[in-house]
């Protein structure tokens, strides 16, 4: 059997594996790599089975173009010259911001370039995003603001070095399992653990302190953390002094934020905040691990400074075992926003507004480059519902089933006079497009992924693509041929990211020959630079951190009468978002194959209610079927629904209301009603 090492396609971890093919070709299995920092040779079972999907037989392997209404077989000539067309059509009678550009947290690196590069140098528009948007453009805004840079600051590898931990809105043994597994091997030989997450997690079970706080309440508990640090004292004096900004402004915003006060608000007794705040403040390494229970809420970005502060109070910052570290989730979705797939950024984050950045690639790239910042990817739904966005070009992303509010979803998308829709396999997206375009997946191309940790790493090629499906690049590039722009011609992945380098300083000492076995963490600016591990050492990327108070404000929905339930939402071990390529790796699908939704038994009592008997649940926005799961995972109160399912879909329940900074939907809060199907 031949072994391709190559770097696992599902989160953003970044477990490094081995694809295992057999004397035909055909990929047969995986193999964790023993020896990388990462996962140091484990995996969990989805890179077990990372191997399975790629040859199911539901592959895309050839273009599609609709005719009469019907998605028929195309050559790859007719459909580019269709989605060339399709866009300029749109372009020519609307201007080039009624088109917008969806990219690929799946793709690779190059890929995502690319896909900019078609969006602004080609087709002269900034409306390009990524599903980071409906993930952690809380964390890119509100860290930015604080540190400098929106990334993780630590790494997996500083867990180690922790003594106490905060997991907050983030299930790591589910979502990361090998950091879930790094925490729990933290927390045996000694580490002290708080989880606060109104769900009794896995690492709840492991936790000194468990708060189970209302959803949508964690500004009001994280206030209260530093007013009681403040209160006591515990605060680290000489690092607020020395590498901080804003310190009176927040003092005076946090006195009012005693623990009873915000007793009220997240129905957590005032001493089990106090408790909290304690041991947050009285440790040697504070380690705080967030992710979507923290960002995907209309106060997204304000949890997120709160959370900032909370370490700059307390000096946990800028050291190894420390840090503010927001597990980013999909594979390459570090990267996809690294590569400037972002409406109001080039690569390295270098602003579109920025006449000096925009010179550097208008240069490079022989063209004009469009100045004003384009829509977000929730924002040109709302275009293309209300009708001023006119063409969608989506690259591995299904909105259908991933955006908020399915019904408004295919409002939108079926107001829209012309969709392309790039995928591996059919989608409930697809099912709307005029043209879909056959990809290769990871294990059929070259590039690089960049984990959650700011590791860049390769991705290697172990098989052929099905049929005439190509590798996303690959059509990138020939689509910007059709449509007669020559500035993108490469001979390979590796060409792609010496450009990236050239006009990237983050970037700009990687190249694929450096990355070798164990990656790169950027910032890395030239060929002699080993990387930076550990951001802020010393000093902050923006100079001094910066400490910005916020007030709780409510979700967007509230409890009511009808809709007594809170719903929440998010995922579970086996199974990857809009179940694309899960649902089609037997060995997951088998472990849960129905749409479910976990009920409080006491609630499901009142209700009349058995366990795994098919519910009702219900919203302002519509009603799905789904199996009750009773467990006490859930408080009483609560409802929890993974959004994996197309024919049970969390998203047709969940409410399109928006941060009014990040723009990244309240997938985490709405109110719901549950009762037994007839
Ligand atoms: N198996 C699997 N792994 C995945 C994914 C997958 O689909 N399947 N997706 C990947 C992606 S893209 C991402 S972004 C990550 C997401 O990883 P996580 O963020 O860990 O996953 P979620 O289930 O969305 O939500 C995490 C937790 O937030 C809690 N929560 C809900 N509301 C609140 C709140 O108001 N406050 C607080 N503090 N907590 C709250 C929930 O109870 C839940 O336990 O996972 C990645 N890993
Ligand atoms: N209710 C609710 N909704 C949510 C969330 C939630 O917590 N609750 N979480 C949100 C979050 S954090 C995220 S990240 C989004 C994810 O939302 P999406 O990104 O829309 O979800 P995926 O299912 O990962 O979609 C990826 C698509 O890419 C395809 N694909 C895989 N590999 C490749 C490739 O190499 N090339 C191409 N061209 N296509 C490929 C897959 O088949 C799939 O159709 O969902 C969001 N939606
Ligand atoms: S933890 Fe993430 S990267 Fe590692 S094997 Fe599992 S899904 Fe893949
Ligand atoms: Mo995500």
């Amino acid at each position: 059997m031949k072994k391709t090492l190559t770097t696992c396609p599902y989160c953003g971890t970044g477990c490094a594996l081995y694809l295992l093919t057999d004397d035909n070709g055909r990929l047969v299995g995986t193999e964790p790599s023993a020896a990388h920092p990462v996962n140091r040779g484990s995996l969990c079972a989805k890179g077990w089975n990372a191997h399975a999907f790629v040859n199911h037989p539901d592959r895309l392997t050839t273009p599609l173009v609709r005719r009469n209404g019907r998605l028929e077989p195309a050559s790859w000539e007719e459909a580019l010259a269709a989605v060339v067309e399709g866009i300029r059509k749109v372009q020519a009678t609307h201007g080039c911001d009624a088109a917008m550009f969806l990219s690929s947290a799946k793709a690779t690196n190059e890929e995502n370039y690319l896909l900019m590069k078609l969006a602004r140098a080609v087709f002269g528009t900034n409306n390009v995003d990524h599903c980071a948007r409906l993930c952690h453009a809380s964390t890119v805004v509100g860290l930015a603001e604080a540190f400098g840079s929106g990334a993780m600051t630590n790494t997996v590898a500083c867990i180690d070095a922790a003594d106490v931990i905060l997991v907050t809105g983030s299930n790591p043994t589910e979502q990361h399992p090998i950091i879930g597994a790094r925490i729990l091997e933290a927390q045996r030989r000694g580490a002290r653990l708080i989880v606060a997450d109104s769900r009794r997690i896995r690492l709840a079970r492991f936790a000194e302190i468990h708060i189970r706080h209302r959803n949508g309440a964690d500004v009001a508990l994280v206030n209260a953390m530093m007013h009681v640090i403040l209160r006591e004292g515990l605060e680290d004096k000489e690092f607020l002094a020395a590498r901080t900004e804003g310190e009176g402004a927040l003092r005076e915003a946090l006195a009012d934020w005693t623990p009873e006060r915000a007793a009220a608000v997240t129905g957590v007794p005032a001493s089990e905040i106090e408790a909290a705040a304690r041991l947050f403040a009285g440790a040697k390494n504070a380690m705080i691990v967030y992710a979507m229970g923290i960002t995907q809420h209309t106060r997204g970005v304000d949890n997120v400074r709160a959370l900032a502060s909370l370490a700059l109070l307390t000096g946990q910052v800028g050291r190894p075992g420390a840090g503010v570290n927001p597990l980013r989730g999909q594979n390459n979705v570090q990267g996809a926003c690294d590569m400037g797939a972002l409406p109001n950024v080039l690569t390295g984050y270098q602003s579109v507004a920025d006449q000096a950045a925009r010179e550097k690639f208008a240069a490079a790239w022989g063209v004009e480059l469009p100045k004003t910042k384009g829509l977000t990817s929730t924002e040109a739904m709302n275009a293309a519902a209300d009708g001023s966005v006119k063409a969608f070009f989506i690259l591995g992303e299904n909105p259908v089933l991933s955006d908020p509010d399915q019904a408004h979803v295919r409002r939108a998308l079926g107001n829209l006079d012309f969709l392309v829709v790039q995928d591996i396999f059919p989608t409930a997206t697809t099912e709307l497009a005029d043209v879909v375009l056959p990809a290769g997946c990871y294990a059929e191309k070259e590039g690089t992924f960049t984990n959650t940790e700011r590791r860049v790493q390769r991705v290697t090629k172990a098989a052929e693509p099905p049929g005439e499906a190509r590798a996303d690049g690959e059509i990138l590039c020939a689509l910007a041929e059709a449509a007669g722009y020559k500035g993108m011609r490469y001979r390979g992945a590796e060409e792609v990211m010496a450009e990236i380098a050239s006009l990237t300083p983050l970037y700009g000492g990687i190249s694929h020959e450096r990355l070798d076995y164990t990656g790169l963490h950027w910032p890395c600016p030239d060929e002699a630079h080993p990387g930076t591990p550990v951001l802020h050492l010393g000093t902050f990327t923006r100079g001094r951190a910066r400490l910005t108070p916020v007030e709780w404000r409510p979700p967007a929905e509230e409890t009511d009468e009808d809709y007594p339930f809170l719903l929440t939402t998010g995922r579970t071990a086996v199974h990857w978002h809009t179940g694309t390529m899960t649902r089609r790796t037997h060995l997951l699908d088998r472990e849960e194959p129905v749409p479910f939704v976990e009920l409080h038994p006491e609630d499901a009592s009142r209700l009349g209610i058995a366990a795994r008997q098919d519910v009702l649940v219900a919203t302002r926005r519509g009603e799905v079927r789904a199996r009750a799961l009773l467990t006490e995972t859930v408080r009483p109160g609560l409802l929890f629904m993974p959004f994996h399912f197309a024919e049970g879909a969390a998203n047709a329940l969940t409410v399109n209301a928006l941060d009014p900074e990040a723009k990244i939907p309240e997938f985490k809060v709405c109110a719901a009603s549950i009762r037994r199907a007839p």
